[in-house]
């Protein structure tokens, strides 16, 4: 397995009379702003598709088969770091699960993704979900983290979960869609059923994050895909508010709670910044520069696409995300703009990872 990038990297370090960090170290490092023997790399969607292994596993059992056994989980989960020098692992589970366990009835259905049996598309319909004992029916994440925390104990370990908005687009589109129309409407239709139903979804997404730190998760990641579908105005209303109530929640039990927000909008940046969230999980339409405030813990940003293009437009991205980072590489955990593609080569990662580790890192706060 490739492995020049770190074995440099930690040459490199040793020369500058500085420890070699394990992975964990280096993104528990950067969300404290500190100095990093070199920069952090984890990729969304990291175990998955694009790996061979991956596919071999999902040939004998269904998506939510694997979402239900930790031990399929945990397999999943460390697949990538076998191969590549990542830094952090994230626990093996979808945005959708928690749908799942109010009773919208989630199946994946080969090549054409997630679909709910009970969408919900009158205010009668929310009214039949059950809200209760949300952790207790999502247990089989947290006894995954268990796992995978003993099993990767070098790596830094990521949770996850939807945003409330964009759960609530699956919740009454009923599956996946390029604009959420039958969401956008709803919310429209029904304002006040579309804010009872959000708070629903914070508490349970609050819970879901909180459980996960509980079982060991170093940081959380919630994932806005579909907040990018709001212009500012409209995000600040149906979005934010409830964003804020997740990490509040999160925060009045763990109060120094490493959490990362991921939008996927450039236009939505600055906005994004309000909701308070320790990093901020940039997709590659977001200009880096303008979110490298002093203090923020920044991250993403390289286009996924880069990865199908060949080494040279690899190594061209790489430098473009240096010359990003000219004021300072502190607080800056590399990592793609949106999920990795199921079509890369996973050779390209191997490349990616190369580059990255051949970045200079700054060496004092
Ligand atoms: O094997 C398969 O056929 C399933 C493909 C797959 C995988 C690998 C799905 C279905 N989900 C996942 C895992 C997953 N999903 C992870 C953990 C793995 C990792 O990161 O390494 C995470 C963090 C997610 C998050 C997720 N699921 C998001 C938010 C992030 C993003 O990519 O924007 C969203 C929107 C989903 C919904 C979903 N789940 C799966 C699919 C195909 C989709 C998208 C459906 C659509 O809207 O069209």
């Amino acid at each position: 397995m490739p492995s020049a990038g770190p074995t440099k990297a930690a040459g490199r370090a040793k020369s500058r009379g500085m420890n070699i960090q394990n992975g964990r170290d280096r993104i528990l490092a950067s969300f404290a702003s500190q100095p990093v023997d070199r920069l952090p790399i984890w990729l969304m969607r990291q175990a998955g598709r694009y790996l061979p292994e991956y596919r071999e596993l999902r040939a004998r059992m269904s998506f939510l088969e694997l979402c239900h056994s930790s031990e399929a989980c945990t397999e999943v989960a460390l697949q990538p770091l076998r191969r590549f020098p990542l830094d952090a692992t994230i626990v093996f589970s979808d945005i959708l699960t928690v749908l799942d366990a109010a009773g919208a009835g989630l199946r994946f259905v080969t090549g054409d993704g997630p679909s709910l049996a009970n969408p919900v598309r009158t205010p009668a319909d929310a009214a039949k979900l059950d809200w209760t004992d949300m952790t207790g029916k999502l247990g089989f994440t947290y006894k995954a983290v268990r796992e995978l925390r003993l099993a990767a104990p070098d790596h830094a370990l990521f949770g996850f979960a939807g945003a409330p908005w964009t759960l609530f687009c699956y919740l009454i589109e009923g599956e996946g869609s390029s604009d959420f129309a039958k969401a956008r409407t709803f919310a429209r239709q029904f304002p006040e059923d579309t804010t009872a139903l959000l708070n629903h979804l914070a508490d349970a997404v609050a819970d879901h994050l909180i459980a996960q730190i509980d079982a060991g998760a170093d940081a959380v990641q919630v994932f806005d895909t579909w907040g990018g579908l709001l212009s500012g105005e409209a995000w600040r209303r149906l979005s934010l508010p409830s964003l804020v109530r997740v990490h509040q929640r999160v925060l009045a039990h763990h109060p120094a709670a490493r959490t990362m927000l991921f939008v996927r909008a450039g236009h939505l940046v600055s906005a994004s910044t309000e909701a308070g969230y320790r990093a901020m999980s940039l997709h590659d339409t977001a200009s880096l520069a303008d979110a490298r405030l002093p203090g923020t813990v920044t991250q993403g940003n390289l286009d996924n696409t880069c990865l199908l293009a060949g080494t040279d437009a690899i190594r061209a991205e790489v430098r473009r995300l240096e010359q990003d980072l000219k004021g300072g590489t502190l607080g800056h955990i590399v990592n793609l703009g949106h999920g990795i593609l199921p079509s890369t080569g996973p050779e390209a990662v191997s490349v990616l990872c190369e580059a990255v580790a051949r970045i200079p890192v700054s060496r004092s706060p």
